[in-house]
């Protein structure tokens, strides 16, 4: 236990102290006021009597007064004045000597003021009140005395009753201070001290220091600290580990780094469609979505680390209610490092740029899935327009900026380069284009070729996937542009301006440390499915994964090898996507009803082979199916990496997978021990489904283990690293592409 610090109890004491002065003060006051009023009160009283005594006596005392009769005096006096507090009467002379008198009063008594009728008071110094009334018939005055005493007595209890009530109010305060002190405060930080202890030994700390109350707002900030603090332990846990096991392995950590060092602390611009948190509405509350996506976890360290802005289209339906006057908000939104610029798109532009020519224009005639793409002319000007519109907000953002670096991502940007590089000759600007390229007579389709190779040339450095796509984006410029190809260091020579065109693999971080597995059973039951082995789709639903193809493949296993009837099942994660354009509204109707037709083939009472889970799930949803899966089928039939593939082999899992594989991701060219299938080919890809299940676990194992040390060797940092050395060795000055 830790001692309570003294700096508390001073300033509990100082509270303490503070509030009893002031309840003492106020109580003062009051007490004053009260037995003011209460003197007065009797004072009134006292006047009120003593002035009908004196009225009522003076006709029939002052006769009395000639014939100084005290006897009949006093007579008088006990007929009229049977009253309590009546101490006596007197006839005084107009100088105050007393005439008669009854007994017991004082030898003189001053006159009334003049001007008075009746004048009434306490006398000096003594606890009589006197009211004197001139007499109407001889000079002289008539005084009714009474008994005042009770007057101090009662002022005196007023301030005894009040000094009771103050102690009792200052008991009161102290031991409600004393008790706040002691557990709301003394308490939570006795515990949270214990759990920074425990946390600094590296014993704890998981779940956040145990308070809340006044305290929340501070342990939500300590618990922030500690999970940065336990993140830079097991950075620098691993990397010792990889130091001791000689490895060179990229880490989170490690591409901060060098991405500091090799950027000189210059800020970082990325562009993507994408953004990195969506702000959207939950019930009522603003929530922070963050996509599943490989782009951000591999560019997000960067800009962590040099800081630096992100701009993206503004898609979550709060995200106008949180950004700044500028279109601007701080992010992480639980430890801001760099800034998310909202770029807003109407409907139309929306449509034009990116439902229609990005994905019904350049996404077919990048893939070659027999999809036709759609060229529109006002497709065509939107997505210029967009361009341009991005182009604006990165030059508002990098203004005054010194040799900045602009990171855009994607074919939803083929003409930014050029726009931003002839404003600024001064930028590194690089493009990474996500997705396959085609050979040159498909590309060559497209009526604006020439137009989008020339604004992805305004790039410094313009990267693919595979050796593959570069060589077709190479051959591409060849045939349609005027420009010099340097075949030995792969870069287009274009008036004066060179840009270098290089495979960068993307990938994933390998999941470590993941916890408990979790319940096989409990996810099954989820998605209504039964089977003791299971095999794993996840995708978005999209006529390039090749979803149907996979289907078929999995009708043929189970018609070749009716044993696994009752026992196999196929669960499908689809997400749906762009379901606003026709294609993919026609993929999700023709997928739902392969599936059924399969299902209705072989499907017993209480057993279906595919089951169909649409939707966008959480990530650790998605994650945790990883783990259980003993079988995941990529069966793309064209795909520039496939990010699904290596998250699968990344995953934790107690047991070593199998992957299926098609031939046409970039995926294939690194996970080589995956059974890899050409999805056109239904024999094959059933073959590949028995050959994973019937494996020999050894073989399992030794491929397992030879497609993760791949993707740990190529992680996603590797891949940010590898973009940022490149840019940072860019030789700036060439002539301004025009
Ligand atoms: P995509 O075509 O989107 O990416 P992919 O690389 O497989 O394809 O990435 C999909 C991502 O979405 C994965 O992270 C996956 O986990 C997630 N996902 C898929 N279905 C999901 C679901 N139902 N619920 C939740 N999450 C789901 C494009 C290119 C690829 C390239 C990537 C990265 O088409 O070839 O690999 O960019 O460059």
């Amino acid at each position: 236990m830790v001692g309570p610090p003294s700096t508390i109890m001073r300033v509990t004491t100082r509270l303490v102290v503070s509030i009893v002065l002031a309840a003492t003060f106020v109580s003062a006051g009051w007490t004053w006021f009260q037995a003011r009023r209460e003197r007065a009160q009797l004072l009134n009283e006292l006047d009120h009597r003593g002035s009908l005594l004196a009225e009522g006596l003076r006709e029939a005392a002052e006769p009395l007064a000639k014939r100084a009769d005290a006897k009949a005096l006093s007579r008088l006096a006990e007929k009229f004045g049977h009253r309590d507090r009546l101490r006596g009467v007197s006839l005084n002379a107009p100088d105050g000597t007393t005439l008669v008198a009854t007994a017991g009063l004082p030898p003189a008594s001053p006159p009334p003021r003049p001007g008075t009728e009746i004048d009434c008071g306490l006398l000096p110094g003594r606890t009589l009140h006197r009211c004197a009334a001139a007499l109407e018939n001889s000079p002289g005055f008539l005084a009714v005395f009474q008994d005042a005493s009770h007057v101090k007595t009662r002022v005196r209890e007023v301030w005894k009753r009040s000094f009771w009530r103050l102690l009792m109010q200052v008991l009161l305060i102290v031991a409600i201070t004393l008790w706040i002190v002691r557990f709301d405060i003394l308490a939570p930080i006795e515990r949270t001290a214990e759990w920074m202890r425990l946390l600094r030994a590296g014993e704890g700390g998981g779940a956040g220091p145990p308070v809340g109350g006044v305290l929340g707002p501070l342990a939500s900030e300590a618990a922030g600290l500690a999970k940065s603090l336990e993140a830079a332990r097991s950075s620098a846990e691993e990397e010792a580990r990889l130091r001791h096991a000689g490895h060179a392995q990229w880490t989170a950590e490690r591409l901060k780094e060098h991405a500091r060092e090799r950027l000189k602390g210059r800020p970082m611009l990325v562009v993507a469609n994408r953004e990195p948190y969506l702000h959207v509405k939950h019930d009522g509350k603003i929530t922070v979505l963050r996509p599943a996506s490989g782009l951000v976890s591999g560019v997000e360290p960067i800009l962590k680390a040099c800081g630096g802005t992100w701009v993206a289209h503004g898609a979550g339906d709060a995200d106008r209610e949180t950004v700044d006057a500028a279109d601007r908000v701080r992010v992480p939104p639980e430890e801001p490092r760099y800034t998310l610029r909202r770029v807003w798109l109407t409907k139309e532009e929306e449509r034009g740029y990116y439902y229609g020519f990005a994905n019904e224009g350049l996404w077919p005639l990048c893939h070659i899935a027999h999809a036709r793409p759609q060229f529109r002319e006002d497709d065509w000007k939107q997505y210029h327009a967009v361009n341009r519109k991005f182009a604006d907000a990165v030059l508002a953002e990098i203004e005054g900026v010194d040799e900045p670096c602009v990171l855009i991502q994607d074919y939803h940007f083929a003409l930014l380069p050029r726009m931003i590089k002839q404003a600024r000759p001064d930028a590194r600007v690089s493009l990474f284009w996500h997705i396959p390229w085609p050979n040159p007579e498909a590309f060559g389709i497209c009526p604006w070729q020439r137009d989008i190779l020339d604004g992805m040339l305004g790039a410094d450095v313009l990267g693919f996937h595979v050796q593959y796509h570069c060589n077709n984006f190479l051959e591409t410029v060849d045939r349609a542009l005027e420009s010099r190809i340097d075949w030995e260091h792969f870069a287009v020579k274009r008036a004066g301006h060179s840009t270098m065109v290089k495979p960068y693999p993307i990938s994933v971080a390998m999941e470590e440390n993941a916890g408990p597995p979790p319940s096989r059973e409990a996810l099954l039951r989820s998605v209504g499915a039964r089977g003791e082995i299971v095999a794993l789709g996840v995708d978005r639903l999209d006529y390039t994964k090749g979803i149907v193809e996979r289907f078929l493949g999995i009708e043929r296993f189970l018609e070749a090898n009716p044993g696994y009837v009752g026992r196999f099942v196929f669960v499908e994660l689809g997400a749906p996507s762009r379901t606003t354009i026709p294609r993919y509204k026609d993929l999700v109707d023709e997928v739902q009803r392969e599936a059924a037709r399969i299902n209705a083939r072989f499907a017993t009472k209480d057993w279906k082979p595919i089951v169909l889970a649409v939707g966008h799930h959480e990530r650790a949803v998605v994650g945790a199916w990883y783990r259980i899966a003993d079988l995941c089928m990529v069966t793309s039939l064209h795909d520039g990496m496939n990010l699904v593939a290596k998250e699968y082999v990344a995953s934790d899992r107690e047991e070593a997978g199998v992957l299926i594989l098609s031939r046409f991701t970039g995926a294939a060219r690194e996970l080589r021990d995956a059974l890899i299938i050409n999805p056109y080919d239904v024999e094959r890809v059933a073959d590949a489904v028995r050959e994973a299940l019937e494996m020999e676990p050894e073989e399992r194992r030794r491929r397992w283990e030879a497609m993760r040390e791949a993707v740990r060797e190529n992680n996603i940092y590797r891949w940010g690293a590898r973009l940022v050395d490149d840019l940072a060795r860019v030789r700036l000055g060439g002539a301004v592409p025009s």
